[in-house]
């Protein structure tokens, strides 16, 4: 298959109400879309969107290699088999050494041009060994505010038919364990409660938390300590199972595998550097037991349709991390993605340039 026409975007949506990742604020969010056509006209559309705070590139790092890869790969085949997620993609880009928001954006324009013109869900090359995959994900509402804010909201996503939440502990132990037990009290144990606190605390505030709130109420805490080396101490003292989010940008398969209390792992493909490296982690993982949450990196509902679709294909059942378009004002798709009763249908079709609100898209040449 030829990539006849490699063009690409760039994206200012605006919000409604502020990002703030690790201390830095943002009222809108800015990235670029890869379009790709084969010649019989199919398409494939990937988002390129490197989160301040959280990835290393800037939007202009992105953009700069964006601009390398469509010199490079217009008029150019697909590599054979790169769709199957097993080492081919990464050695396909090898040279160019791509900053890892550029790769994951390369390769969903990829998987979604060769899902498109053979008609395929979109990991199905992939997942077919494995377990293949559900035509939803579960989803966890997202909690964040006040306690009286993050308790109303909890009871609104109750009534939808959530299944998880995740709340967001950032502040001072006293004020999150209070935030804790209000939600608590509106779930009942009838929902299942995450949590992350973004490597806010040291150990002793960790396990004060731990103990303030009863363990058996939380499913997991995403980060609970700034040094996550200590993981093993507040699992020993605390019982509350830990998920490692960011320290897996840093740390190896090797150095976490063995650390006692880590349960889970949230994988953001966006920041992680793609789909086969989430792919090949997704392996790890269950191998070692450890349940995966698919998260998003504040992606538009373009890059939120192929993070859901991946999330299907987890091994358990578990809510992803996607709970996050209701920070925008607008979308970039012209149909938006629903969540109703806290799961994402998965449409099966790849997005089209009809499904596209191209006014929102300044073409970059
Ligand atoms: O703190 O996990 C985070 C998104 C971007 C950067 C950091 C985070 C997030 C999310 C995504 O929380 C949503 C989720 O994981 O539920
Ligand atoms: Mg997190």
């Amino acid at each position: 298959m030829k990539i006849a026409s490699f063009r690409f975007y760039k994206y200012a949506l605006p919000l409604n109400r502020t990002i703030e990742v690790h201390g830095l604020k943002r009222t809108k969010r800015e990235g670029l879309i890869i379009h790709l056509k084969s010649e019989r006209d199919t398409e494939g559309f990937g988002e390129v969107a490197p989160l301040d705070g959280w990835s290393e590139e800037s939007l202009n790092d992105a953009q700069e290699q964006v601009r390398e890869l469509k010199a490079a790969l217009t008029g150019r085949d697909v590599l054979p088999g790169v769709e199957k997620l097993d080492g081919k993609m990464n050695s396909w880009f090898e040279e160019m050494n791509l900053r890892r928001s550029v790769q994951f954006g390369i390769e969903m324009a990829v998987l979604n041009l060769i899902a498109g013109t053979r008609n395929t869900a979109l990991f199905q090359s992939a997942a077919h060994e494995h377990s293949g995959h559900r035509d939803y994900t579960r989803v966890h509402a997202l909690l964040d505010g006040t306690t009286e804010e993050v308790a109303r909201q909890a009871k609104k996503f109750k009534e939808d038919g959530f299944t998880d939440m995740k709340l967001k502990v950032r502040g001072s132990v006293d004020e999150s364990a209070d935030k804790v037990r209000a939600v608590n009290e509106v779930l009942r144990g009838e929902v299942l409660l995450h949590l992350d606190a973004n490597q806010a605390w040291e150990i002793e505030e960790a396990v004060r938390f731990g103990r303030e709130i009863e363990c058996g109420t939380v499913a997991y805490i995403e980060e609970p300590l700034k040094h996550v080396y200590q993981t093993p101490e507040f699992y020993q003292e605390t019982m509350i199972p830990v998920a490692l989010d960011e320290s897996l940008l840093k740390l190896s398969v090797e150095e976490f595998k063995s650390m006692d209390g880590v349960d889970v792992l949230v994988l953001k493909p966006t920041a992680l550097g793609g789909l086969e490296k989430t792919w090949q982690l997704m392996q790890q993982a269950r191998a070692l037991g450890l349940a995966v949450v698919i998260s998003s990196s504040f992606e538009s509902g373009l890059g939120i349709l192929t993070l859901a679709n991946l999330a299907s294909c987890t091994v358990r059942d578990q809510a992803a991390g996607l709970d996050t378009l209701k920070w925008f004002k607008q979308d970039l798709l012209t149909e938006n993605v629903l969540i109703r009763h806290g799961k994402i249908n998965i449409r099966q079709r790849p997005p089209r340039s009809e499904d596209i609100n191209f006014e929102l898209l300044k073409e970059i040449l």
